[in-house]
């Protein structure tokens, strides 16, 4: 690692002196390229760039919004890797088209769910993506999951970081609109916290409608192995953002609405709202011991409204959003959003706070005046913590134990620097800021306008995402990267974390279910499969890739069948994946090397129609193809 830093010094010595020769040779043409050298002299002064070939340290995992997806980042390049479907539907890989990705995106929906989409594809094709927590093991990241939330569809899914594709999703019950969502840190992540935002009925079954003094909103912990809620509890006011604890004992969600507001004016009246503060163990208790109620899903719900034994509330002024807990596990920091504080919470104080040794507000030790629109805070390690000011489009560098004392009554600044960022920043991060592992090296500035900073692509702009290096002293931008909508969160993870496979295992339980289909056809070994069964007006064609042909070089089905395509891609290479693509079908799926993926799709149009491979995988790439022959009723 320490070679690799150096590596990356050096490197970005040598383009400094290149950077800038071709700047100066590029003034020559005129105000463009003029108005570009501060930029381009920019990037090349911090020690942000990896060459060509060379590799990033970090892994990013950047949520995609409202596309619906995950997406992995290079950092500090901001070289984007890959892209992970989620929610949406995708057009290279076949999500949601592919039988196994449609098993996974129907099997655990809602009975109500199904109900409603059965007439309409089966499953939502959009999703939320807000924000991608990876799996903990002693307060840091163990490389095993990610999970994400989908805020528009009420939803969680589990990304699996060794294929780097979604194992699991499952709908929340009772709950309307998952936004917050973290993992539990410690000692191992058990339950996944989820926020359901919005206040709705409960049972949400049309009986009550126009009358929000019955709306509940819904905390729910999802058992991340099992991919199952474990329970949930009703509490007063919303939910926003959540954060898990360093000692597996608390987790803390933000409430920007404790005025159970409907309106814009309701939700922002009370100049005091809260944050929620969440006792697992007594929770825990409460389910064995009986104390809940089950509307959806059998699922315990518990009641942690004002009273509860199981919440406390702490007042927090006007509309308060992100929760972040610091590395050393000390302190949970309200960001104030309206107000323009930070709130420190004391996590040392919260066992009085619930023996009602001390009031809720006396947990609070800190509450430093940072700027406007404290969003999110991030920490490097080292005691201090970057706080994103949306409406000043900042970030403040501020020293945690510096607030402490100043709230005590010192005379001190706790202030240690504002870095313009462009424009108004929502999420930051820092590599390995939330874990205990934190490492203080780069802090990535998820800013929500782009407006001038690149060429105009039409009215809809990218958002712009900043890195930052805050290794020394000072704060300095030193590389802007374009996403697409809309990364709200990311983490940046070491690389030595995280290892994927190169190709598929063949014994992956992922294929499992084919394998038992095959079996049951009497195909025996589906890498050698070149077979078409009849199963009344069911069809399933087995066959291999092989670079550059598949095994089968045509087969015939009947108009109207239901036609089922197993593909093994038997290259075990890495990087040779294959693809298969039914011309006019809509058809198209990803084959990775050692992977078995099928799709299902009814045979309506007679005539031929050419399957080939979209990946280009070969020089006789094109040539990679065969017929379907549809024979007309
Ligand atoms: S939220 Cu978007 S900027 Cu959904 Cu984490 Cu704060
Ligand atoms: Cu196989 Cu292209």
């Amino acid at each position: 690692m320490k070679d690799d830093s150096e590596k990356i010094a050096n490197v970005s010595r040598r383009s400094l002196l290149s950077g800038s020769a071709a700047v100066a040779g590029l003034g020559a043409f005129g105000g463009t390229a003029l108005m570009a050298s501060p930029r381009l002299a920019r990037a090349a002064t911090g020690n942000a760039e990896v060459a060509p070939g060379d590799l990033d340290e970090y892994y990013g995992f950047w949520s995609g919004g409202q596309s619906g997806e995950v997406r992995i980042m290079g950092v500090p390049s901001m070289r984007e890797l890959m892209r992970i479907p989620v929610f949406n539907r995708c057009s290279a890989t076949g999500w949601g088209q592919t039988d196994e990705s449609v098993k996974i995106l129907t099997e655990n929906m809602l009975p109500k769910e199904k109900e409603f989409w059965k007439d309409k594809g089966g499953f939502p094709l959009n999703g939320d993506t807000h924000h991608p927590h990876m799996s903990f093991t002693n307060g840091t990241y163990d490389g095993r999951y990610i999970w994400v939330n989908d805020k528009a569809n009420t939803r969680i899914a589990r990304i699996r970081c060794d294929i780097m594709k979604v194992d699991k999703i499952i709908s929340i019950p009772n709950a309307a609109d998952i936004h917050g969502m973290r993992p539990q840190k410690y000692p191992k992540t058990k339950y996944i916290f989820a926020n359901g935002e919005h206040r709705v009925p409960l049972p949400n079954d049309g009986t009550v409608l126009d009358d929000p003094s019955k709306y509940h909103a819904v905390f729910s912990a999802v058992d991340g192995e099992k991919m199952k809620v474990a329970w949930q509890l009703i509490v007063d006011g919303n939910l926003d953002n959540v954060e898990a604890d360093y000692q597996g004992k608390y987790a803390i969600s933000s409430c920007y609405n404790s005025e159970e507001g409907v309106t814009l004016a309701e939700m922002t009246a009370n100049e005091q709202d809260w944050a929620v503060v969440f006792d697992i163990e007594a929770i825990e208790a409460g389910v064995a011991a009986g104390d809940f109620k089950t509307y959806e899903g059998d699922v315990p719900v518990l009641d942690g409204r004002k009273g509860s034994k199981y919440t406390r509330y702490i007042p927090i002024s006007n509309s308060p959003h992100g929760v972040n807990a610091s590395p050393d596990g000390k302190y949970m920091m309200i960001n104030g959003k309206l107000s323009p504080t930070v709130s420190v919470i004391d996590m040392t104080k919260l066992p009085d706070v619930f023996k009602d040794k001390i009031k809720p507000r006396d947990a609070v030790v800190a509450e430093p005046e940072l700027g406007l629109g404290p969003l999110h805070t991030a920490f490097d390690g080292r005691g201090n913590a970057y706080t994103t000011l949306f409406l000043d489009s900042q970030i403040c560098k501020w020293d945690i134990a510096k607030a402490i004392q100043k709230y005590a009554g010192e005379d001190v600044d706790p202030i240690l620097e504002k870095l313009d960022v462009h424009y108004q920043p929502g999420h930051n991060h820092t590599s390995m800021g939330e874990t205990s592992d934190a490492d203080g090296k780069w802090l990535i500035s998820l800013n929500k306008f782009s407006k001038d900073r690149y060429i105009n692509v039409g009215p809809l702009k990218p958002e712009n995402d900043q890195l930052i290096d805050i290794s020394g002293d000072k704060m300095k931008v030193v590389h802007d990267g374009p996403t697409f909508a809309e990364p709200h969160d990311c983490i940046i993870v070491h690389r030595s974390v995280v290892n994927p496979r190169q190709v598929y295992d063949r014994e992956d339980p992922m294929f499992d279910a084919i394998k038992a289909r095959a079996k049951a056809d009497g195909v025996e070994d589906l890498e050698y499969a070149e077979q078409v069964i009849r199963d009344g007006n069911k069809v399933r064609v087995y066959m291999f890739s092989a670079a550059p042909t598949f095994s089968l070089e045509k087969f015939t089905v009947k108009q109207g069948d239901e036609v089922t395509i197993i593909v093994t891609n038997i290259d075990d290479v890495d990087d040779l994946t294959h693809g298969l693509t039914i011309s006019n079908y809509g058809v198209a799926m990803e084959i990775g090397p050692q992977q078995t993926a099928s799709v299902t799709f009814k045979a309506d149009y007679p005539g031929v129609h050419w399957f080939y491979c979209q990946w280009f995988c070969h020089a006789l790439h094109m040539e990679m193809r065969g017929r379907m022959l549809v024979e007309p009723k």
